[in-house]
This record gives C-alpha cells, structure tokens and sequence, in this order.
C-alpha cells in the first residue's frame, strides 16, 4: 500500500476497503472477497458503541456477489484466499493501525497524544440512545443493515446522496437518536460532509431483487411520508409495481414497520427507498431490512 491512508481525492485510488469499528480493524473487502476477523463481542476499547459489536467466532469469508446478505462463510474452502487477505490485515495493521496500534501512515487532527475513548479504564463516553434499538428477531434469512459502511448490494438507481449510508446516530444538537441496528443506516438526509443534512436531496435507492418467500417483511424507518414522493416501499421486480409503502411519522427516532406480505409469496421482488421530496421532512433514515428470500442472480 503505497497511497495514504485519509487524502482528499474524491474517488480512492485503493481496491481495497478495510473495515474499523472506531480503531478497531475488523475485516477486509477486495474485489468480490470480504474477509471478517474473529472478534470478541463488545470489544475493549471499542467505547459505548461495543455493546453494538458481536462475537465472530472464526475467520469469515464471504464472496459479495454471489452472496450479498453474507450468510455463506466459505473460509474452509479457499485458505489460498485467506491467507492473501490476511496479509493485507497485516500491512493495514502496519500501515492504518488498529485497536492499540497507532499505523505508520495513520494522520490526526489533534495535536498530542492519541486517546482512545472508552479504552478500559477510563469513563465512557457520553451514552446515546443508539442502544435503543428494538432488537427485533430478523424476518428472514435476508437482512440489509448496512453494516460494512457501504450500500452494499443496494444501488442509487436516481438521483444523488450525499452519504447514502451514514455513520450519524442522531442529528446534531438533537437529543432523539435514530436508533438504528448497528454503526450505520441508510439516509437521504445526511450531506456528503460531516454532519451537514439537506431534505432538497431527491433519489431512488433499491436493493437486489429477490424472489419473497416469506410472510413478513420487517424494517425501521423515520422522517417524512408522502404517498407519492416519499416512501419505503416494496415492488415487483419485473414490472415495477409498487405493492406496499410505509414512511415515517415526523420524527427522528426510526420506528419498526412489519408487513403482512404472504400474498405476494413467491414474486420477485424489491425494497424501494424514494425520497423525490424537497419539503420540510422530505427525508428517510432507514435500516435493519428483514425478510425470508432467494436473492436473484
Ligand atoms: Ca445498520
């Protein structure tokens, strides 16, 4: 790795995307492979955030394209490929740092000492509601979080946002968190720098189709609604139609939506974000999607 780690290009000479929850590095994604370390849960040193992070037992591989929802760990079946991707930890871990590890490449904004907040033995940072998430049991054995920082397997089909995936729990100055599952969700509010937000963002955001084997399908969504312009919805995936839409009820909080959806048992289908709404509340924090499916390939 000869490019530095934080540089103000626009688009990252890198193919490689390392994941950190806070300095922790927890797994690594080049080309269609995402390798994920064994951790233990609610890691030292991770702060209040950790209780967030679960225990991976083993060293996970998954291949991203043939499985998005990364439910197939197929470590066992290509050491040649997790022994590369290790070696790339190690020189992420060099280069980039981790948890107690301060990367030979790794720049700060602060002068002086490097702290790591809520490392043990010092007071926790300031506990947000974050931790109010619902913990609802998963619909299904597909599940769209957006955990890995990324829209993952989702695409933006219109329009533009800024940080289609964000890692702000609760807007600033605001005391009613998003109590989303995890470290990120899914927004059309969040400007592409820092903590700026904007409801005149306008854009479609859809996942992978999948054909629907379930009953219910389950998500968490705040902001605004509007029948025609500002929704989550779920559509037929070969003709477009929109089969049921929810939205948020003016507030920031995301509130857990579940849909009786055995009737459409068997088509394709997808989940539909569309926010074409320049109002005040013309926006959507959305996240921990849940359903039972094949995705379609
Ligand atoms: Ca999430």
């Amino acid at each position: 790795m000869t490019q530095p780690a934080f540089g103000n290009n626009e688009t990252s000479p890198r193919d490689d995307y390392y994941y950190y929850s806070g300095c922790l590095l927890t797994g690594v994604r080049s080309d269609q492979w995402k390798l994920v370390l064994p951790r233990v849960a609610n890691p030292p040193g991770t702060g209040w955030w950790g209780r967030m992070i679960e225990a991976i037992p083993e060293t996970q591989l998954y291949h991203l394209e043939n499985d998005p929802g990364e439910t197939n760990n197929i470590a066992g079946e290509h050491p040649a490929i997790v022994r590369e991707l290790m070696t790339k930890i190690e020189s992420a871990r060099k280069e980039l740092g981790d948890m107690k590890v301060v990367g030979s490449g790794a720049r700060f904004f602060d002068k002086g000492p490097r702290i790591i907040r809520g490392a043990p033995g010092s007071q926790p940072s300031t506990p947000t509601a974050e931790k109010k998430y619902d913990n609802f049991p998963p619909a299904g054995n597909l599940r769209f979080s957006f955990e890995d920082g990324t829209i993952g397997a989702w695409e933006v089909v219109e329009g533009e946002f800024g940080q289609p995936v964000t890692t702000i729990s609760a807007l600033p100055n605001s005391k009613s968190p998003f109590a989303r599952h995890g470290n990120y969700h899914l927004s059309t509010l969040m400007l592409r720098n820092g903590n700026s937000v904007s409801d005149k963002q306008t854009g479609v955001l859809q996942s992978p189709a999948f054909k629907l084997e379930g009953d219910k399908a389950a998500f968490l969504v705040s902001g605004g609604f509007d029948k025609k312009s500002l929704y989550v919805g779920l559509i037929d995936a070969d003709s477009g139609a929109l089969l049921i839409q929810a939205g948020g009820s003016k507030g920031h909080k995301m509130k857990r939506i579940v849909w009786d959806v055995a009737k459409w048992k068997g088509r394709n289908v997808r989940f539909q974000v569309v926010d074409k709404s320049v109002k005040g509340w013309g926006h959507l924090n959305i996240d921990d999607f849940s359903v039972q499916g094949s995705l379609i390939r």
